[in-house]
């Protein structure tokens, strides 16, 4: 049995709370951002969110004050440069990096959570990495819910002109049900904000165009006469470049 937990503790030697809390530190380390106690509190928020309770009911308020503990440690938005996205996660984390972008995940708040999994149960202080609900199984699943949440208060923090990468090689770039559509555009606030630029990511031989695809009329439907709309088709190759106009 001693064997096993040395074995075990080798092998898998994260929890979720240091996986974390790890997450915290490196970020606010590399943001200089002071960080006394500040992962720790952070944690915290973050836990009493979905700990004990099932995890098909966690709704999405649950993040609430996790998202208030993050604002207050982290840095301001960043106008200008926030990009959102829509199946382009890939493409869009690296053309952000190398390009100065902002998207959630480049955030405190998206950095922490990034790919992880999570959930409780019931009756239990413990938190789970495996056997959790997947995005579909229930609604009111403690990923989905953060997600939605934290999506919500990132776009409702864009200022200035923002962007989205949107995939050109796919029959809907702007789904209804996506993250970006249902919640992200509902939030995106005309005060603070002045326009969004598509960036639609088309790869050699395809033909769509910003005009020519319907699910883009939708999206300029959606955000209304407040905030301005504009499209540019960029060739997969070009994002190498940073140059999108
Ligand atoms: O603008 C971005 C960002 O700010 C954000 O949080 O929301 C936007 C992206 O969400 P989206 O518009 O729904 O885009 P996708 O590409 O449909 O989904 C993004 C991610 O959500 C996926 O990559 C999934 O995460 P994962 O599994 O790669 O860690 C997850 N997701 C969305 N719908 C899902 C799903 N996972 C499983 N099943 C689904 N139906």
């Amino acid at each position: 049995v001693i064997l096993a937990v040395i074995l075990g503790l080798i092998l898998w030697p994260d929890s979720l709370q240091e996986k974390i809390k790890k997450r915290c530190e490196t970020y606010l380390e590399k943001h200089g951002l002071p960080s006394q106690n500040d992962c720790e509190k952070i944690w915290d928020s973050f836990r009493q969110a979905f700990v004990e309770k099932d995890p098909c009911e966690v709704p999405p308020d649950a993040y609430d004050s996790l998202i208030h503990t993050v604002s207050q440690v982290s840095q301001e938005p960043t106008c200008n440069r926030m990009m959102f996205w829509s199946k382009t996660k890939e493409k869009v984390h690296e053309f952000a990096k190398k390009c100065s972008y902002v998207t959630l995940e480049d955030f405190l708040l998206g950095f922490l959570l990034d790919n992880l999994t999570w959930c409780g149960k019931s009756g239990s202080q413990e938190t789970f990495t495996t056997g959790c609900p997947s995005w579909s199984d229930c609604v009111n699943n403690p990923v989905r819910s953060f997600w939605i949440q934290a999506s919500a208060a990132f776009a409702a923090s864009a200022c200035g002109d923002a962007f989205v990468m949107l995939d050109g090689a796919i029959d809907m770039p702007y789904n209804p049900d996506s993250t970006f559509a249902s919640v992200e555009v509902k939030h995106f606030n005309s005060s603070i904000m002045k326009s969004l630029t598509v960036l639609l990511v088309t790869k050699e031989g395809d033909t769509k165009t910003c005009e020519s695809d319907e699910s883009l009329k939708h999206l300029q439907t959606d955000l209304g006469s407040n905030l301005k709309y504009q499209c540019k088709v960029v060739p997969q190759s070009q994002l190498q470049t940073c140059i999108v106009d």
